[in-house]
């Protein structure tokens, strides 16, 4: 798979993707990034990329023209069409089931906004689609496309291994993970579950699979909205709730309750 930047900041993006699982991606061929600056394709003595906005208000709008010489640059580097993703708040919310769609096209153009954003006439000429990483601002669209860059990377075929495995990761059944243990059996902040000492896998299986419903049931509700459990989950988490087990960490917007 091939990846185009198309950043003011191409060369942060390509940081990203020098390390870790990204990296390896990189190494043996399976994913290739390049970055492209708009500025590179801006005219005149100050290369401008941006201009004050029409209608008045703060800040600046990023000039159509750059932003199409440098998609059109990186579309012919590329070798043909590719999909152009724009990094936006105004975008919808980037979800595993859209890392799975984007991580299986051979060519995307990821476009990374700075300033107020891109020219609206640009969007809609250009643009196949808009997405966004969460509700919270940031300065521009280079760490959002980081983000996808990386969950895309995971699921090209040969960049995990076994222990890495993507398809028991959270959220590819739609779960939080269960909770995680290692040496010492006995330490001060307490004891390993005695089950994960047990030996017997079918129970350990059965422990996490509970773990992983209870606490996807606590923390994250949303995810099991509008989802049929099968019997045995429905017991499995009929039990843990049963168990009372652990306490749930305070929820730091919930309000406290005065004394
Ligand atoms: C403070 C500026 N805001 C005016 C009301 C609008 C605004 C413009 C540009 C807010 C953020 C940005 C830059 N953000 C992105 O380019 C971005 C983003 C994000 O901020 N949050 C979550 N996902 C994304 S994807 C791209």
């Amino acid at each position: 798979m091939r990846i185009d930047v198309v950043s003011l900041f191409p060369e942060f993006v390509a940081q990203c993707a020098a390390f870790g699982v990204v990296g390896r991606a990189v190494e043996r061929g399976l994913l290739a990034i390049h970055g492209t600056n708009p500025r590179d394709h801006a005219e005149g003595n100050y290369r401008r990329v941006d201009d004050r906005p029409f209608g008045g208000g703060p800040g600046m709008v990023m000039l159509i023209d750059p932003l199409r010489r440098a998609i059109a640059s990186a579309r012919q580097a590329g070798g043909g069409p590719a999909r152009v993703v724009y990094l936006s708040p105004q975008g919808r919310r980037l979800d595993q089931a859209g890392v799975r769609r984007l991580a299986a096209e051979p060519r995307l153009i990821l476009l990374c906004g700075r300033y107020e954003g891109i020219d609206e006439r640009f969007v809609r000429a250009e643009v196949d689609e808009e997405l966004s990483i969460g509700d919270y601002v940031l300065s521009g669209g280079e760490l959002p496309a980081a983000v996808l860059i990386d969950a895309i990377a995971r699921l090209q075929e040969g960049v995990l291994n076994d222990a890495e495995s993507a398809v028991q990761d959270s959220f590819e059944d739609g779960l939080l993970d269960c909770p995680h243990y290692t040496r010492p059996v006995e330490h001060a902040l307490g004891a390993v579950p005695n089950v994960l000492l047990s030996g017997d896998h079918a129970r350990i299986a059965r422990w996490r699979r509970m773990q992983a419903l209870g606490r996807t049931a606590e923390r994250r509700p949303d995810l099991l909205e509008g989802r049929t459990l099968s019997k045995a989950d429905a017991a499995l988490l009929a039990q843990y709730r049963a168990d009372a087990s652990g306490p749930i960490p305070p929820d730091p917007e919930a309000t406290q309750a005065r004394p």
